[in-house]
């Protein structure tokens, strides 16, 4: 080597401009690619081929300048408009992107839902068949979207919370396969309209006052489908609304930024040093890109023309990103009109044939089914003439039909059958429908939950240690020492809510326990429920076992949509590559009044299939519940009872060991003559009411479901009731909620009503929420009286 330091110091720059045009030009080409998937994707719907589409087309630039600036172990929390930054960052291809859109099940084909969402919906796999964390320190990481407008946002904020908890808490040094020193960004990305929900507004201030790593794209094409910016924000612009959130030298807040959406080496300059800075000093952005386009309007649901007006729409094609960019990069001398044309065409081509082979991959199995059914179908020996040739046709009907379903498989069968019931040939057509179930629930009704190891109905079942010098204590203390104890020994479990830190929440079941561990282990939030379920939700996404606080039940409804729309489905929409081991800590069943004394079972157990619902009677079982889902890696809420915290209860040796199993009744009182299922605060009222029953001579059997979601996996009620056969449910929700759904369970699912020698019956709640005082629970819940006379009315029927 004999070069002298001048060729040198040429041959870098020669190289330099040599990587950075590579670099737009590779950037061109996704944009270019990205948008030729827009518009035969589009394409694809209007044609029948898909069932609905929504594209990225106009914010190709925004993205591959985003993309640029996303380094391993960084996440992305975003919505649907984001299939740019899954090409450019190579965590997608456009093949994946059209068995999306298919709705292709297979997740080899499909690796972001398995067919489950609408195309658009990213994800990628965070954890591993045996459930163990993927390291996602050294991956690209997207948690899976949602369609909710802004449900991303407490979402967003928790995985960017996620890395101050790593960067601040000693013990979480070490996993460093988790997170390097907190220096991973959250991406997400909002709509312009979608930041006037309360989540965008929620989520921003919590960013702003705890610092935290969250960079807000909000891509502003001046629409929430038909409705425009000047209904939908103050001042009609996003960053002019949030001046006050601007963070000053002296003082926490946002950094914020505008950016036109049509400006590529703008946007590459504003992102690169401003996220560069984020990693260090975690101050949140907000990035408001403007001038965005829509050339094809919101989704294949209509057309913009409708509302969009004739000049608008003209300048949404001089402003187009692509075309701006073309004519940047030819300004500039980057690259020649032939250049950029043989990319264009390239694009096409590319994406032509990934479509093609997204379809022919989608098709493959569904044709080999059809296949077989028809051939069954055709061979059927049928003697009557006219269902003979009935049987031909649906044979020839399925044969011919170009864009075949599984439905219409399983429906040709079982016509077939109901056409020649009496045919020789029935049993196999039926034979091979069933086999063909079977193969097909998996694909669409598994993975609510987790299914393998760490399942939460797997854990091994460990007893209380309990022996005559088990101290007794309060269910409060109980809690706090159990607390103390696990904080001790595992460095990945936090607590948080409003009034969890300081004064250790309002019944103190971490009292003193924040001095002793950590301000940031066990820590106070603003009261902002939603966003409390968000932090933790971001940081079990993150690999660590975070207790949210909701400080009473009643005040979930304000956190319930994130439950509902995100964590109850995440396992199954994203066919179990992510799993959100969250445990939701409140409290509820009987205080004052209608906004302390909520029993909502019903809303829950209608809104989170999905998450498991603990409702413990006392803290020892709580105690056992909360060990078992830190063992599994399911979401679940604990609602402790507001009456358990100052009863007496044995403390058990074993308090970290001990587990109770999920979906198992405990009979707390034997007896012979009716059934009574209760949970919760309830059961002492109804074992007050035992006491009395029996002096009235009815011996009634207790028992305590314990978990509400999973629901008595072993029938234990119906062995139960095969013996007393009387049954009734009690419980504090109102008529139709939760005591009916324990009805349906018994009832239908475990066939309860052949062991009936009286009507079954349901006592709950009044239909409004409790009055205040003592007198308006009294006349408004379940009392011991009405627990008396229902039995007893039911023992003299
Ligand atoms: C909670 C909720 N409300 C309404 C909708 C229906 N919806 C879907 S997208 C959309 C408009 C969103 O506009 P914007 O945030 O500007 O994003 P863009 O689609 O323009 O990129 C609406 C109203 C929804 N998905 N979720
Ligand atoms: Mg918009």
């Amino acid at each position: 080597m004999n070069n002298t330091s001048a060729d040198i110091q040429m041959s870098n720059d020669m190289l330099s401009y040599e990587g950075f045009r590579a670099e737009v030009l590779k950037d061109y080409k996704v944009a270019l690619e990205s948008r030729e998937a827009s518009l035969l994707g589009r394409r694809e719907v209007l044609t029948g081929k898909a069932k609905f589409g929504i594209f990225g087309d106009g914010k190709e630039l925004a993205q591959v300048a985003m993309a640029k600036f996303f380094q391993p172990g960084d996440w992305r929390a975003g919505y649907y408009r984001d299939q740019t930054f899954m090409f450019a960052t190579g965590l997608a291809t456009v093949e994946q992107f059209f068995a999306q859109l298919y709705a292709d099940p297979d997740l080899k084909n499909e690796p972001f839902s398995m067919g489950r969402q609408m195309n658009g919906h990213f994800a990628t796999r965070i954890v591993q068949d045996n459930g163990q964390w993927e390291p996602i320190a050294d991956k690209l990481n997207v948690s899976s979207d949602i369609s909710t407008t802004a449900g991303q946002m407490p979402r967003a904020l928790g995985l960017a919370f996620a890395s101050k908890a790593f960067r601040e808490v000693a013990q979480l040094h070490s996993m460093e396969h988790l997170s390097r020193n907190g220096s991973e960004i959250c991406f997400c990305t909002i709509g312009d309209a979608s930041t006037s929900e309360g989540h965008f507004w929620e989520a921003v201030n919590a960013a702003g006052v705890l610092q935290v790593p969250l960079a807000i794209f909000v891509w502003d094409d001046g629409y929430g489908i038909s409705v425009p910016t000047k209904y939908q924000t103050t001042k009609g612009s996003i960053s002019a609304a949030l001046k006050g959130f601007q963070k000053k030298d002296n003082t926490n807040g946002v950094d914020i930024y505008k950016v036109q959406g049509w400006d590529y080496a703008g946007m590459c300059e504003v992102f690169e040093s401003a996220l560069t800075r984020m990693r260090d000093t975690h101050v949140p952005a907000v990035f408001h890109v403007e001038e965005i386009t829509q050339p094809q309007g919101h989704s294949t649901s209509g057309s913009h023309e409708r509302y969009k007006s004739a000049e608008r729409l003209e300048w949404e094609k001089e402003w187009d990103c692509i075309k701006k960019m073309r004519e940047w990069i030819i300004e500039n001398g980057i690259a020649n009109e032939d250049e950029l044309a043989a990319i264009d065409e390239a694009a096409k081509q590319m994406v032509k044939e990934s479509k093609a082979n997204a379809w022919r991959k989608y098709q493959q199995p569904i044709k080999e089914q059809v296949q077989e059914a028809v051939s069954l179908i055709r061979n059927m020996t049928v003697n009557d003439m006219e269902a003979y040739s009935k049987v031909q046709d649906l044979a020839k009907d399925l044969e011919n039909n170009r864009e075949p379903l599984r439905r219409h498989i399983m429906r040709s069968l079982a016509l077939a059958t109901e056409i020649a019931p009496g045919s020789p040939s029935v049993a196999e057509v039926k034979a091979y429908r069933k086999k063909l179930q079977q193969i097909n629930d998996p694909l669409y009704n598994s993975l609510l939950y987790n299914e393998g190891e760490k399942s939460a109905l797997k854990v091994p079942v460990v007893t209380p240690a309990i022996d005559e010098t088990a101290p007794v204590i309060n269910g409060y203390e109980l809690l706090n020492k159990y607390f103390d104890q696990l904080f001790a020994s595992n460095p990945s479990v936090l607590a948080f809510g409003e009034d969890v830190g300081k004064i250790g929440d309002v019944n103190q079941g971490f009292a003193g326990l924040q001095e002793k561990h950590g301000k940031n282990r066990i820590f106070d939030t603003g009261i902002r429920e939603l966003t409390i379920i968000g932090q933790g939700i971001g940081l079990a996404l993150r690999g660590l076992r975070p207790i949210a606080e909701i400080q009473y039940l009643d005040y979930l409804l304000y956190g319930l949509q994130p439950l509902s729309d995100d964590v109850a489905t995440l396992h199954y929409r994203t066919g179990g590559q992510q799993s959100c081991p969250l445990i939701v800590r409140t409290r509820g069943h009987r205080l004052e009044g209608i906004w302390h004394s909520g029993s909502p079972m019903g809303m829950m157990l209608n809104a989170l299939r999905g998450i498991y619902l603990c409702v413990p009677r006392n803290m020892v079982q709580a105690i056992g519940m909360y060990n078992t889902l830190l063992k599994a890696n399911d979401p679940a809420i604990m609602v402790e009872c507001l009456n358990g915290y100052r009863l007496k209860e044995t403390m058990p040796a074993n308090l970290l060991e001990y587990t109770v199993p999920l979906g198992v009744p405990e009979v707390i009182k034997e007896g012979a003559d009716i059934t009574v299922v209760s949970y919760g605060s309830t059961l002492r009222i109804v074992q007050d009411a035992a006491v009395r029953l029996q002096a009235l001579g009815i011996d009634i059997e207790i028992i305590d479901v314990q978990t509400l979601l999973p629901f008595d996996t072993q029938h234990v009620i119906f062995g139960s009731l095969q013996k007393t056969n009387r049954i009734i449910f009690i419980d504090e929700d109102v008529p139709g909620g939760g005591a009916a759904y324990m009805f349906n369970k018994v009832m239908e699912e475990q066939g309860g009503y052949k062991w009936l020698d009286v009507a079954p019956r349901t006592l709950t709640a009044k239909a409004h929420r409790p009055a205040y005082g003592s007198d308006g629970d009294y006349f408004s819940k379940p009392n011991a009286e009405d627990v008396i006379e229902a039995i007893q009315d039911m023992m003299a029927e």
